[in-house]
């Protein structure tokens, strides 16, 4: 007999050195007494899944057997990045793994880095998936979180000659071992057909005969929370060819067009949309979307029924969160599956959808809001359609009793666009039936109540709402910044901030101590040299560690304004260049760090690319410049880049135009890790610096209630000679390609500065001047540095989670015993 604990795999260095071996021989098929350190971490990665399969099945029975409410996280995109670190170090054993690797002769960090990036996302949205995922399961929330399993992630950026061309990501190539293939776990998810009305018990009923059908497989991806056994699921759904389908075409003797054609299934599960500002209206797209929802819903319908006879209990126990508009046909899904599956009425089915599904929007700009058109829809899923005109009906006349025959009003809140493509507004029909639409900072919910969603706001005020977003310190700090973790640790005399960040907070009180000063800005120099390595082995190009790491890293959008990042290092340049030799000794020295993807589509975001590269090239080989000034583009920006780049950071840029970012992220990442913002007061700026104060940071801008007035205004603005003159150096050609930069330089000029980068330039100046000055202090610097992580506490995912689950979702943790 085996006592209890003796059913787990047990975690000494000699135990884990015979686990790693037995998977380098059985799992891997390699010879134990020779294998590469690629050969080596599929080893330990098996090893390590093994551990986590142990905690997911205890979990996983756990919540059966309470049976807890449970939140149901619905996001197109997730981006996981690396598992390796942070599952090791989540299930505290990363030290007892380094050690039994020593001895086989590997070393854990070079392992780590054979692993490729999970890039199943974009941008910030599905970044933040990721983070708030750890939190739940650290926090020991019952959550589960449902995507799609693309076999193509978000594209790699490659650049040749300074412009970005865009390679498959075929990630799945080596293998994964953090997912479990479930092949007993599908669903059938159909599309196009017909809907029909059918004779029942005296009445008519509706009936979808649909044209085709695929095969949603279930892979499971678990993620442990931290300091906890609590191991949550990520299921993330591949499309199969389904065997229901196409046994006509077999029995036509065509079996080899038969088989083909039954492929084609797999495309709908291939390739994630590289975009992430607007929508197109592609079929695949919403096939995308339907595919996955259906078969959550599928899922999470089954497995309420498995514990209840009826849906009585259904929004006690299921809460659905809408990752942005993206999941939002699950609205239409739900309704659909109660009223003609489980022959439910309709009323009563409205009534259950009103209680389970939250919204939270990502974005402020209207271009970011999806519209369907009706005719894509009416072809793919009729029945949808239907139900999506019934709601909308419903809710119009209970709307103009409320309202009166406002027609202008009526017509901008209907869930249906009667434009010149007649389109459903699945922001809409996303507030109609939700019962909270969240905000991701507190000036975005401004936003939306005064202006994106007005009309809403007006009719439901309680609807509306924010969490301010958040970020998990495991990632952003254990996981990515070792050693500021040991120090941080070390001051505190715990390491309870790991799963409580508010304690970082007492970091306060030693903000002048010298002996942390000096430690800390040891631990700042290791990181940068880890950054300047990593930059010369890319590019060749050698920075100094005494220069100032400035660094902007994300998406590249016009709002974001790389382009200022970009027209204020050629002032920096210029003014360099026209210097007294003596002078130069008082220049502060910087090296300037630029990376992000353009979506392919984008021109005016690759014309930016190409602009920082073409001025690189400039700045990094003029001998008067030498180290005063250096610019790096980083090609193929993704999560593990940003966990090298951002410990090793000692300014970062977060200056979008205010009233354009919702919120922002990566700032929150650059504060745990003691780097000082220059920055614009949009997003969670704003908050950002009720925390810290902005005596600790560098703002400049203008305020965004003053943007709109300013647009008004655009021609007859003035805009300072330096920003013409900075312009007419790009326009003249002084970094080659004149024609090809042209229209980059008209969207900024000649009263088509949307974004106000001329508006803003003087005091972008300013604020740069300020951190030179501060940097020369560098006392002051590292002062500055420890409170902004001092201060980051806030910023926490753990916090988000905790009030969505409180304020939103109504669930309540569910620890599983040890
Ligand atoms: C839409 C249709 C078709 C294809 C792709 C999309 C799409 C995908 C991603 C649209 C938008 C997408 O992401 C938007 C996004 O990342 N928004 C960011 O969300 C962050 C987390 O809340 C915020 O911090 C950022 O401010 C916000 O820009």
């Amino acid at each position: 007999m085996f006592g209890l604990m003796d059913r787990f795999l047990k975690s000494d260095p000699s135990s884990l050195q015979k686990d790693i071996l037995d998977h380098v021989e059985y799992t891997v098929a390699r010879s134990r007494f020779s294998f590469d350190d690629f050969e080596a971490y599929q080893a330990l990665a098996h090893s390590v899944r093994d551990r986590l399969i142990e905690r997911w099945h205890d979990t996983q029975i756990h919540f059966k057997k309470k049976d807890p409410k449970r939140i149901y996280f619905l996001s197109l995109e997730f981006l996981m990045g690396r598992s390796l670190s942070n599952s090791v170090i989540n299930l505290g054993i990363r030290d007892q793994y380094a050690d039994a690797l020593k001895e086989l002769g590997f070393e854990f960090e070079v392992l780590a880095e054979q692993e490729g990036d999970a890039a199943l996302g974009n941008g910030g949205l599905a970044r933040l998936s990721a983070c708030q995922m750890d939190s739940l399961a650290t926090m020991d929330y019952p959550a589960w979180g449902y995507g799609l399993r693309y076999q193509y992630g978000l594209f790699r950026q490659v650049i040749l000659d300074g412009y970005q061309h865009e390679q498959p990501d075929y990630w799945l190539n080596f293998g994964n071992p953090w997912e479990i293939e479930r092949v007993h776990v599908t669903y059938p998810v159909k599309f196009y057909g017909t809907v029909e009305d059918e004779n029942f018990n005296g009445g008519k009923r509706k009936v979808w005969l649909p044209g085709e059908m695929v095969e949603a497989v279930a892979y499971d991806n678990p993620i442990p929370g931290h300091g906890t056994r609590n191991t949550i699921t990520l299921r993330l759904w591949a499309a199969k060819p389904s065997d229901q389908i196409d046994m006509e075409s077999f029995n036509t003797g065509d079996y080899i067009n038969a088989v083909v054609n039954r492929q084609r299934a797999e495309t709908i599960s291939s390739v994630l949309y590289p975009d992430d500002r607007s929508y197109q209206g592609k079929e695949l797209r919403l096939k995308q979307q339907y595919f996955f929802v259906s078969a959550s819903l599928q899922d999470i319908i089954r497995r309420f029924k498995d514990s209840h006879s009826n849906f009585d209990d259904f929004p006690e126990k299921v809460a659905l969160q809408l990752n942005d508009t993206h999941p939002s046909l699950a609205i239409a899904e739900v309704m659909r599956v109660l009223v003609d599956e489980e022959h439910l009425d309709w009323n009563r089915a409205w009534g259950i959808v009103c209680k389970i599904f939250s919204f939270t929007t990502h974005t402020v700009l209207p271009e970011g809001l999806e519209k369907v058109p009706v005719d894509l829809l009416e072809s793919l899923l009729p029945r949808h359609l239907q139900i999506i005109y019934d709601i909308n009906f419903d809710y119009i006349e209970e709307l103009k009793k409320k309202i009166g025959l406002d027609y202008d009003r009526l017509s901008r809140m209907s869930i249906v666009e009667d434009g010149a493509v007649k389109s459903i507004r699945m922001a809409n029909l996303a507030i109609v039936c939700s019962h909270t639409v969240n905000g991701v900072s507190r000036v975005h919910s401004e936003l939306l109540k005064t202006r994106v969603f007005k009309d809403f706001y007006e009719l439901w005020p309680h609807k509306f709402d924010y969490k301010t977003n958040g970020v998990t310190q495991r990632r952003w700090i254990v996981v990515s910044n070792p050693s500021l973790s040991a120090l941080i640790s070390k001051w505190l005399g715990t390491e309870a901030w790991i799963r409580d960040v508010d304690l970082l907070a007492g970091l306060q009180e030693q903000a002048a101590n010298v002996d942390l000063h000096e430690e800390w800005r040891m631990v700042r120099k290791v990181n940068k040299m880890r950054l300047a390595e990593y930059i010369e082995a890319m590019s060749g190009i050698k920075v100094s560690v005494n220069a100032m790491f400035d660094v902007q890293i994300k998406r590249i959008h016009e709002y974001k304004r790389q382009l200022l990042n970009i027209l204020g290092i050629i002032h920096r340049y210029d003014c360099i260049k026209n210097m007294e030799k003596s002078d130069r000794t008082k220049v502060v020295p910087r090296v300037c760090i630029i990376g992000g993807k353009a979506a392919p589509g984008y021109e005016i975001a690759k014309k930016i690319i190409k602009l920082c590269n073409a001025v690189a090239e400039k700045i990094n080989n003029d001998p008067d410049v030498g180290d005063l000034l250096k610019l790096v583009f980083i090609p193929d920006y993704n999560v593990s880049v940003a966990e090298l780049v951002i410990p090793g950071a000692d300014l970062s840029q977060h200056i979008s135009t205010a009233g354009h970012e919702a919120s922002g992220t990566g700032n929150m990442k650059f504060l745990m890790n003691g780097c000082l913002l220059l920055a614009t007061e949009d997003g969670s700026t704003v908050e950002i610096i009720e925390e810290i104060g902005e005596d600790n940071m560098f703002l400049f801008g203008a305020k965004m209630h003053e943007v709109p007035a300013l647009r008004v205004k655009g021609p007859t603005l003035k805009v300072p000679l330096q920003f013409a003159s900075v312009v007419r150096m790009v326009r003249d050609g002084y970094f080659g390609f004149q024609d090809y930069f042209e229209s980059l330089c008209d969207k900024v000029e000649g009263g088509n500065d949307f974004y106000l980068l001329g508006y803003d330039f003087q005091s972008y100046l300013e604020a740069q001047a300020a951190a030179d000055k501060a940097f020369v202090d560098q006392e002051k610097w590292t002062r500055m540095s420890i409170l902004s992580t001092a201060g980051s506490g806030r910023f926490s995912s753990d916090r988000t989670i905790e009030e969505y689950a409180e304020k939103t979702w109504g669930i309540e943790p569910c620890k599983c015993p040890f």
